[in-house]
């Protein structure tokens, strides 16, 4: 056999072993590998719950690259550091209650306690919708494409990930949240969009309003300021990660709930 037969085949065989077995059917489906997705990835699979991100890009780590105008740190408030002392991510105490990070090293360790936990990431995939039941109303998983898809102009069906949970951690445009509402007026969920900065009082509200949606659906992150209209807080990133952890606290005993 040649070699390039034997690539092609261990790559379609292992690929397909992993959806099948881990992927299109899970517990949890977190839609985006930013800090607030990475996040509750991280603490949803450590209790041993088969979690999968979805990232529409081939990198993970959504804004936190981008750092605070493309300069290469972003601040964290006292409140996060407990989460950065579990994920063993250096932060310098640079001022009152702040700690500075550098970027690459908060998204290269926040993938990385993930996927030591046991969390897929899916990469170039996009979620273009959900899928619904009625009676109760709820989310029972995504629909996918792959995002090279779309940019194509192709007209391809997508496929389907059943799910006990949806996690909208798309950050500010709420892009799962946003879809469910347009399309099913009768879910009753609206995303109003953010507010202008406030950046003590962002952190802050982003946590409180940090939970489920509807059953079945959940925001972390900047999707839920999109959702309630809450302030944005530019490159502190505390409240991401305390909303992540937030969120998988929620559905841990949502799912355990329910069993
Ligand atoms: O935007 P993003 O980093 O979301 P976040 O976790 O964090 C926000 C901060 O980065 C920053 C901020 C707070 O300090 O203001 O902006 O709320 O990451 C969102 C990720 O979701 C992916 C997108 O590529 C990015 O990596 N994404 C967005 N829509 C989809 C998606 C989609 N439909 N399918 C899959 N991935």
């Amino acid at each position: 056999m040649s070699l390039e037969w034997r690539i092609s085949r261990l790559i379609w065989e292992y690929t397909a072993k992993d959806w099948v077995e881990n992927i299109i059917k899970n517990d949890v489906t977190i839609v985006g590998a930013g800090p607030s997705g990475l996040t509750a990835s991280k603490y949803l699979a450590e209790k041993g719950l088969k979690t999968v991100i979805i990232e529409k890009r081939l990198s993970f780590g959504g804004g936190i690259g981008g750092g605070g105008m493309l300069l290469h740190k972003v601040v964290l408030g006292e409140e996060a550091k407990q989460i950065l002392d579990e994920m063993n991510i250096k932060a310098v105490k640079a001022d009152e209650g702040l700690y500075v990070v550098d970027t690459y090293e908060l998204m290269t360790k926040l993938a990385y306690n993930a996927i030591e936990a046991g969390a897929k990431i899916v990469y170039g995939l996009q979620v273009d919708d959900v899928i619904y039941r009625d009676d109760p109303p709820r989310i029972t998983g995504v629909v996918v494409l792959w995002s090279a898809i779309p940019l194509s102009g192709l007209h391809v069906d997508p496929l389907f990930i059943e799910s006990k949970a949806v996690v909208d951690a798309t950050g500010h445009e709420a892009q799962v949240i946003s879809i469910a509402s347009k399309k099913n007026p009768s879910l009753n969920i609206s995303v109003r969009g953010e507010r202008s900065a406030y950046a003590e009082l962002a952190e802050k509200l982003v946590v409180d309003y940090t939970g489920r949606i509807i059953p079945g659906l959940y925001a972390t992150g900047m999707a839920v300021a999109a959702i309630y209209n809450l302030p944005r807080m530019g490159p502190i990133f505390g409240g991401m990660l305390l909303s992540g952890k937030k969120i998988a606290e929620i559905i841990y005993n949502d799912i355990k709930k329910a069993q």
